[in-house]
């Protein structure tokens, strides 16, 4: 009886330690739960040997060991000397065996971020090799292997080329300096900004492993609404700090420049890019700066948008001030990362047409270390949008992707949408810019116009809640960021599929269930927000739930009836030549597509259309009737979503299991609450009836109208 109740309490111990909380991200390393093929893993590496002692190789080896110990639940330890069935690592340099001529070869092909994992035989000894041209390269490469064992893949025969094909693969945090986090849903910002630069946090090091682990190599550490106080000497030294933590894991730290730092923190009368004392101040400013980290990325400004300050203010343009910046940087190998995002509420023109007129005629006017980002629609992180024009515009001139990861417009942090599928949709648009198969994925790679600088941001959803993300599937999307930022051939499908096996196990039940849950998501969301081309619809400030009442505001661009215009005629915003003529920025065939009421995707109809609510949509159906129909089928199918989720019971994790629970339960409330929102409200212009056998909104419009958020988090804070 003794013995079966401290069995019990043993096994109540386990428990407690298997609890799952999300800390861990994919780099959960549990022992494989497969004796046989354990047993086969440990038959093929028998060790492992390290070449070079940088500190990207002591990391790597680091991370090497704690994953086999973890994984294959034995001590595997370094070799000096090499053996059979061993894993040999190292940048090309320091290997000193023959390797293959197709190695060496391969070598000269994947610049300084690549790797080759290949199994070959030399001397009679069965091995490993993981190598590279540079040491981060092998740190990469030991990631991907890892990758390979937490999947449970054949790893007797590699043969691996990989290398990244975008050169910036950076985060964008929106975090300020007193640790809120614009449109952060995850708690407080990671960087504890008082403490540092003497207190590292531990998450700082699982920060820049998990970052490495999937390819991103630079960190925009701060808001785009920015403070000029992170250039001043005290903040700089805490930002040095961060970088000497990040450097090992190949991530390199950037900052936002404030525009009118050199007046805030420089004592300057002006900011004017043009005036000699604000040019030798930057001059300067960088100088000390790289004097602290000396592998500082460079800068990235938001100027002349939403208020913040820029060159516009001196009657200069967006290049003359990207110049005098990358002037500031050049001599160091620093970049600007100079936003798109701007439009005016002075300027009587579409919004969605405004970057694009301000940016194109500058192109080729940009010093050579100057990307222009570009987000990846025309308005802003809209659950669904057309590709930006920018992309396929501007040839001599590189343009980064701004991709949002942090989930501002798509539920925030209580909604599951998996959001590689948007990413995809947008990369693999056409511009037609030279022809059929200009995608934009192309111009964000360099290889349609030739461009060696490339980069691409992804603005981030992280924050200091233990499972970084605040919604658990929310990693998923950090980790689908980082993955297609390193290959944008991977399909959404196959990097679900990785992030499940990496987060829940190999179970191919359970892999398949959360599969079905994710691919769809976040076209469910497109349903019950903003179906057929609908767009910035959502609560006023806060961005949190429907509003499409919202009118009467300062800026009429920040209002919802700007963009849906719904009236009794019909709905949606005529940006056909008859109307904003935003089809006009678009290249061939794209425009005419567009602007045709009849080839135009129905996806985009209402973003480029007025379409009468009598429209007969190619279903048959009127415009009202198929508006209704997908607000009740992204209703349906949060509700079927939930329904799989419930087959999981006692299959993963409770700890996890229970967290993605409630947060469905959320998502399903407020799925209903933007459905009838929505409907109710268009009703009000359509005067139809909604359509037989659907549930009647069980509150009415004025209840929605007078639902008040003031503590609804992100929100920008008041003093910017
Ligand atoms: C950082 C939207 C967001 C703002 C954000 C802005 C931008 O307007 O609501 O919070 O500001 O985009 O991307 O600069």
């Amino acid at each position: 009886m003794k013995y079966l109740f401290s069995i019990l309490v043993f096994m109540a111990a386990i428990n407690i330690t298997n609890a799952e909380d999300g800390y861990k991200l994919w780099l959960r390393y549990d022992k494989i739960d497969n004796p046989v093929l354990i047993e086969k893993y440990r038959q093929l590496i028998k060790g492992y040997s390290f070449k070079g002692n940088s500190p990207s190789i002591k990391v790597a080896e680091k991370e090497l060991n704690l994953a086999l110990n973890k994984l294959l639940d034995c001590e595997i330890q370094t070799l000096d000397n090499l053996r059979s069935n061993v894993i040999l690592a190292g940048a090309h340099k320091n290997i000193t065996l023959n390797l293959p001529e197709e190695i060496s070869n391969k070598l000269k092909t994947i610049g300084d971020e690549g790797y080759i994992i290949k199994t070959f035989e030399t001397e009679g000894k069965r091995i490993t090799l993981i190598t590279a041209n540079a040491d981060i390269g092998v740190l990469y490469g030991t990631f991907h292997f890892i990758r390979l064992l937490q999947m449970q893949s054949d790893i007797d025969n590699l043969n691996i080329v990989e290398s990244p094909l975008i050169k910036l693969r950076l985060l964008n945090h929106w975090d300020n300096l007193d640790r809120t986090v614009e449109r952060g849903y995850a708690g407080f910002s990671i960087w504890n900004w008082h403490l540092l630069p003497d207190y590292i946090d531990p998450r700082y090091k699982d920060y820049a492993r998990a970052n490495a682990s999937i390819g991103v190599n630079g960190t925009v550490l701060t808001n785009v609404n920015a403070n000029s106080l992170v250039l001043t000497k005290q903040y700089l030294k805490k930002a040095a700090a961060l970088a000497d933590v990040f450097r090992p894991y190949g991530i390199k730290v950037y900052l936002t420049a404030r525009f009118s730092a050199p007046i805030e923190i420089g004592k300057l009368s002006t900011a004017d890019p043009l005036n000699p004392e604000v040019r030798k101040w930057w001059k300067e400013k960088a100088k000390e700066i790289y004097e602290l980290i000396p592998d500082f990325g460079g800068f990235l400004v938001k100027a002349n948008s939403e208020g913040q300050p820029g060159p516009q203010n001196y009657g200069r343009s967006h290049s003359d001030g990207a110049n005098m910046l990358a002037e500031a940087v050049e001599h160091y190998g620093g970049v600007v990362m100079w936003r798109a995002f701007v439009y005016d509420n002075n300027v009587p023109e579409d919004r969605a047409k405004q970057a694009y007129n301000e940016f194109k005629p500058l192109d080729g006017k940009f010093k050579d270390n100057v990307l222009i980002q570009v987000k990846n629609g025309p308005i802003d992180f809209q659950p669904r949008e057309p590709f930006h024009p920018l992309f396929g515009a501007m040839p001599e001139t590189p343009l980064m992707m701004e991709f949002q990861i942090t989930q501002e417009y798509l539920g925030q942090g209580t909604h599951l949408v998996y959001l590689a599928p948007l990413f995809k949709e947008c990369i693999e648009s056409d511009t037609y810019a030279k022809g059929a198969g200009s995608t934009v994925a192309k111009v964000i790679d360099g290889s349609l116009d030739n461009h060696a600088l490339t980069g691409i941001a992804g603005v981030s959803n992280i924050g200091n809640d233990r499972n970084w993300t605040g919604h658990l599937f929310g990693q998923s999307n950090w980790y689908a960021f980082g993955r297609l930022a390193w290959n944008h051939n991977l399909t959404s499908e196959q990097i679900a599929e990785e992030w499940i096996r990496l987060t829940f196990g190999n179970k191919n039940e359970i892999v398949e269930i959360i599969k079905n849950i994710m691919m769809p998501s976040r076209e469910n969301t497109v349903n019950y927000m903003t179906p057929l081309g609908l767009h910035h619809i959502m609560g006023w400030d806060h961005h949190y739930g429907p509003a499409p009442w919202i009118k009467d505001k300062p800026r009429a661009e920040w209002t919802s009836v700007y963009y849906h215009r719904a009236d009794s005629n019909g709905i949606g915003f005529d940006r056909t030549v008859n109307g904003s003529n935003a089809v006009s920025q678009y290249h061939s065939p794209v425009s005419e597509i567009f602007n045709s009421l009849e080839k135009c995707p129905e996806k985009y109809l209402l973003w480029f259309h007025h379409v009468p609510w009598d429209y007969k949509m190619k279903s048959g159906k009127t415009l009202w009737e198929e508006l209704c129909n997908h607000y009740y089928a992204g209703v349906d199918s949060v509700r079927s979503m939930s329904k799989k989720w419930k087959q999981l019971e006692g299959k993963i994790d409770s700890e996890l299991f229970d967290h993605v629970s409630m947060l469905m339960k959320i998502q399903e409330d407020e799925a209903v609450w933007w459905r009838n929102a929505c409907v109710l409200y268009f009703q009000t212009f359509s005067k139809l009836p909604i359509p037989e056998g659907f549930e009647k909104p069980d509150k009415t419009l004025e209840y929605y109208q007078s639902l008040e958020f003031p503590y609804a988090p992100g929100i920008r804070p008041k003093w910017h």
